[in-house]
């Protein structure tokens, strides 16, 4: 009789025990499901000092919280269908919200306000988003979109951008900006970072393991075309916002045009260290002094 009454009790428990189990993993499921359909981003823009070797400068970043960082975030987000994005624009100006090659987007981002828009569908790819509006452009509130990327893959992204503190300076005081002189940058960045401090950066210092294939997406964020030359590998396009003819040739030098987004596969096919830099001396410098600027490393460990 105990022993039955027992074997009802665990039996009983045993029931609610499925029960609950089988309702939590359908409230889950639903949860997920509710998620991913209505996947959103929200990036804020905030203004910082972004300290070089010989200059500080005031610069607009898109961060993903309202504290700022210099590093722009990356969005993702899936190709051929819309997404989501809020943005929170915490600069005292206002500012437009711009893809890279799709003339017709720009969304008007009030100061102090709260905008949330669909980012438009597109294909496979790499694209800058960026602040069309002169004071965005200077101060690099911009960074890179990745459309549809296989999630399988190691990801990492080098947002390039090109700095010219007297620029910077006269759009931050509200004067006029001289665009007719020449121009003469100064510092030049892969995702807010120069030589010697990139291989600080987890988005850009490309780590990865001997067999490993990662994808780099590559956006050119600056006022210039900028080229990459590759050492120990060459690489394949997957991707090119401006040089589609190019996807599937695989190279060790890759330039981007003013405004292009690219997408390249790396195959980690032997272990070491080994730099990429921008092919052009001057992009290779902090302030006149080299090395420094667009240079990075690829380090496949065994
Ligand atoms: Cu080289």
């Amino acid at each position: 009789m105990r022993t039955y009454f027992k074997y009802g009790v665990i039996q009983g428990d045993l029931e609610s025990v499925k029960e609950g189990t089988l309702r939590l993993w359908f409230t889950l499921t639903l949860a997920l499901l509710f998620l991913n359909a209505t996947a959103q981003d929200t990036l804020y823009i905030n203004t910082g000092m972004w300290e070089q070797s010989a200059d500080t400068m005031l610069v607009l970043r898109f961060n993903s919280e309202n504290i700022f960082d210099t590093s722009n975030v990356a969005i993702s987000m899936p190709s051929n269908s819309t997404q989501s994005l809020t943005v929170i624009n915490l600069d005292s100006f206002d500012h437009e919200f711009s893809i890279g090659g799709i003339t017709e987007f720009v969304e008007a981002i009030s100061s102090g306000d709260t905008t949330t828009f669909d980012l438009p569908s597109q294909p496979m790819g790499t694209y800058r988003y960026y602040t069309s509006d002169e004071r965005g452009l200077l101060l690099g509130a911009n960074g890179v979109l990745k459309v549809g990327l296989d999630e399988s893959l190691e990801q990492f992204h080098w947002n390039l951008v090109d700095w010219m503190p007297e620029r910077m300076d006269s759009v931050a005081n509200g004067n006029e900006v001289t665009w007719g002189e020449p121009y003469v940058p100064r510092y030049f960045s892969i995702n807010s970072f120069t030589y010697p401090h990139t291989p600080l950066d987890a988005n850009g210092y490309v780590a990865v393991n001997l067999g490993e294939t990662c994808l780099i997406s590559i956006v050119n964020n600056g006022f210039m075309d900028h080229v990459l030359h590759f050492h120990g590998f060459h690489v394949e396009y997957i991707s090119s916002t401006m040089q589609a003819d190019r996807v599937g040739w695989i190279k060790d030098t890759v330039p981007l045009h003013m405004g292009e987004g690219v997408t390249l596969k790396l195959i980690a096919n032997q272990t070491g260290i080994y730099p990429v830099h921008n092919h052009n001396l001057i992009a290779v410098t902090n302030s006149g002094f080299y090395p420094g600027g667009m240079l990075t490393l690829i380090n496949v460990a065994p």
